[in-house]
């Protein structure tokens, strides 16, 4: 296309973005879009790793494109689309998971944690979820992959897949970079801050969505879980929820975490917590608007992830293409 640099990256519709969502990774997306030639995807296949209700995961995905745009996503600049409107990336998917071992599925992270919770049955697609999000990213031939921290595991394997594909069978895949920015928190759960806000938590208090009203935001906030000493310090050994207080804090004012202790020396968590929730309501409040305005205008999201699932596809099946033909494929003549 040109010289720019090629980003990959995705949201999945298991609920609505969260500040977590927003500030270690979406935020950083729009700083993005001048400067790269960007794939912004709703991930709808990863949802479905976990059961879910038709009728919402519909809506829901809907409603996540809307939020991509309401967040300043601009559908002309960057190639925005359903994943699953995409078939090459399932099908690389599966060519990549022949070329995948058992260990490496098994010793990931977020596999050990989300088996866990689902108990004795654990779902295939849980295990082979990272393979999954390396064929999205190898389909493209990515460089950059802005993503959260608790993503780097996932991003390596992308790397190990792509280079071992390459040794096997030639050059073929772009090895990409993980892009996890400076100032792109990790922002933990409000009732239980030694673990990440997740947007899936069954726990309504423990996330704030991006959409959330502003009595809301401050409630979640009045609720948060702290500690007795009533000292606003950074601590993550010994005070991980205040310290989350600060991080939050600190990304939505850009206030750094020194500024914010001596601010609030001497104040209480009371006065603390309102003042998070209110630089929280106002980082929102603008996202908000737009998505009233946006998610009205069906006709306007369904031409713009059509456009985008075509001209995505196009690069995708280019990919595929090259692929299957290296691994022993008879080429298709239709
Ligand atoms: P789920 O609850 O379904 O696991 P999630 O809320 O953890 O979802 P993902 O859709 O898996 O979110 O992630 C989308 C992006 O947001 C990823 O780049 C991820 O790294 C980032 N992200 C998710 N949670 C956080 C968090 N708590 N802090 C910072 N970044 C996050
Ligand atoms: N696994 C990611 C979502 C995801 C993704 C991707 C991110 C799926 N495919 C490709 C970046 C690039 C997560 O955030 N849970």
């Amino acid at each position: 296309m040109d010289d720019k640099k090629t980003i990959f990256s995705g949201i999945q519709p298991s609920g609505c973005v969260t500040i977590g969502n927003y500030l270690g990774a979406l935020r950083s997306w729009k700083q993005l879009q001048d400067e790269y030639n960007c794939y912004f995807c709703v991930v709808d296949l990863h949802a479905i790793t976990v059961r879910q209700t038709p009728a919402e995961l519909r809506k829901r995905c809907i409603d996540l494109y809307a939020q991509y745009i309401a967040c300043g996503l601009d559908p002309e600049k960057n190639v925005m689309f359903f994943q699953s409107h995409v078939p090459a990336h399932s099908e690389l998917s599966w060519l990549l998971t022949c070329n995948s071992y058992m260990g490496e599925m098994s010793r990931m992270t977020q596999f050990k944690e989300k088996s866990k919770k689902a108990g004795a049955n654990v779902g295939l697609g849980l295990l082979c979820y990272p393979v999954l999000m390396a064929a999205d990213i190898l389909l493209y031939n990515t460089d950059l992959v802005p993503v959260g921290a608790d993503q780097k595991q996932h991003l390596e394997l992308a790397r190990d897949l792509a280079i071992r594909f390459n040794n096997s069978y030639s050059e073929t895949f772009t090895v990409p970079e993980p892009y996890i920015p400076k100032n792109g928190a990790r922002i933990m759960s409000l009732a239980e801050p030694t673990s990440k806000m997740s947007k899936s938590a069954e726990n309504q208090n423990a996330f704030v969505s991006i959409l959330d009203e502003p009595d809301v935001v401050m409630k979640k906030f009045a609720r948060a879980v702290t500690d007795s000493d009533n000292k606003i310090i950074h601590d993550v050994q010994n005070k991980p929820g205040v310290t989350n207080l600060i991080e939050i804090y600190s990304a939505c004012t850009g206030a750094s975490i020194q500024d914010i202790e001596n601010q609030f020396l001497g104040k209480g968590y009371g006065d603390f917590k309102k003042a998070v929730g209110e630089a929280v309501v106002e980082t929102i409040r603008p996202i908000q608007d737009n998505f009233k305005h946006i998610v009205q205008d069906k006709a306007y999201i369904e031409k713009c992830f059509t456009e985008g699932a075509m001209k995505a596809s196009y690069t995708a099946n280019k990919t595929l293409a090259k692929v299957q033909r290296k691994m022993g494929l008879a080429s298709r003549k239709l």
